[in-house]
């Protein structure tokens, strides 16, 4: 049912077509959501440009959330272009890679600090943008991506983990800051995904395994189960449900032993 015609939405961190945010952009498309999708640099245009015929005029917009001024242009140009927002995905995060693997002591405050920026302050930076926007339309929904790693210890995921930590409390914290202008805010906690943020992650395959072999379901999380579960979290289904922290990882997280 095309339950988001005559809907306008924003994605960040679709780099290919293995994107999480990918997968929740497709699925919203299919019920009938417009889009905007943002492109960290011009390095992933051609690529984001290609997945792009696949929706129909999508607006791309570069945003590189470090920047404030690219991120107030997104805004401008949604405002100017769809006149408001209903819903918005946050799926960016970033950790310079020697943060991942060395041991979790030695971070380094430069290594902290981008990995806290660009995977946590940013959610912070882009709901404000979108506030007044989804304001307009008398409500929306903000959805980010997190991971078990913020409050469980998975190894090398490291600074990784004290990001989702902050980026959590973070989702609550805006819950209760938006939630009078009707504007939800929840997480998706994927369990572990083949996407480049997992490439060249050594021990990557192995972790899918344990999962595969832990979980309740015995498997691993598919992308469109996660798309499926963004677009629930980011429609009118969803209503009622803010501040919160959706595991989507096949059961993974009950698990004593
Ligand atoms: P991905 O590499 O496809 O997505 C990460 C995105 O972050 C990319 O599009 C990248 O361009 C963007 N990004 C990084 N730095 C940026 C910056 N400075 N400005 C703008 N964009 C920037 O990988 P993914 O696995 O789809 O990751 C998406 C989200 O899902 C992340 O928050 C990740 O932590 C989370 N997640 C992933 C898994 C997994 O196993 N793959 C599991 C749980 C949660
Ligand atoms: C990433 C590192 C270590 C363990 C990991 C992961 N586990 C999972 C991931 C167990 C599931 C993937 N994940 C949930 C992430 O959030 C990944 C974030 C990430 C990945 C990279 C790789 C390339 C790089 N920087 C990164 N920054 C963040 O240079």
């Amino acid at each position: 049912m095309a339950t988001l015609n005559g809907t306008c939405g924003l994605i960040t961190g679709v780099a290919n077509k293995r994107s999480i945010a990918w997968a929740i952009a497709k699925a919203l498309a299919r019920d009938g959501a417009r889009l905007a999708l943002t492109y960290q640099g011009e390095r992933l245009l051609d690529n984001v440009q290609e997945l792009a015929a696949e929706l129909d005029r999508p607006l791309l917009l570069p945003c590189d959330v470090t920047s404030d001024i690219q991120i107030a242009e997104v805004f401008q140009t949604i405002e100017r272009e769809f006149g408001g927002l209903d819903f918005m995905l946050h799926g960016t995060a970033f950790a310079p890679r020697e943060e991942l693997s060395r041991p979790f002591v030695e971070t380094s405050r430069e290594g902290f600090r981008v990995a806290l920026d660009v995977s946590a302050y940013s959610l912070i930076a882009m709901s404000r943008g979108a506030a007044p926007l989804m304001a307009a339309r008398g409500g929306g929904a903000i959805v980010t991506l997190t991971y078990l790693g913020s409050d469980r210890v998975f190894p090398n995921y490291n600074v990784m983990g004290v990001a989702k930590a902050a980026l959590e409390a973070s989702v609550r914290y805006l819950a209760d800051s938006l939630g009078p202008q009707n504007i939800r805010v929840n997480a998706i906690s994927a369990g572990p995904i083949k996407t480049l943020a997992a490439s060249g992650i050594s021990g990557f395959g192995g972790i899918l395994q344990v999962y595969r072999d832990r979980a309740p379901l015995r498997r691993n999380t598919e992308l469109e189960e996660v798309g499926e579960t963004g677009r629930f979290l980011l429609g009118p289904e969803s209503s009622g449900i803010t501040g919160e922290v959706l595991m989507v990882d096949s059961g993974y997280h009950v698990m004593g032993l």
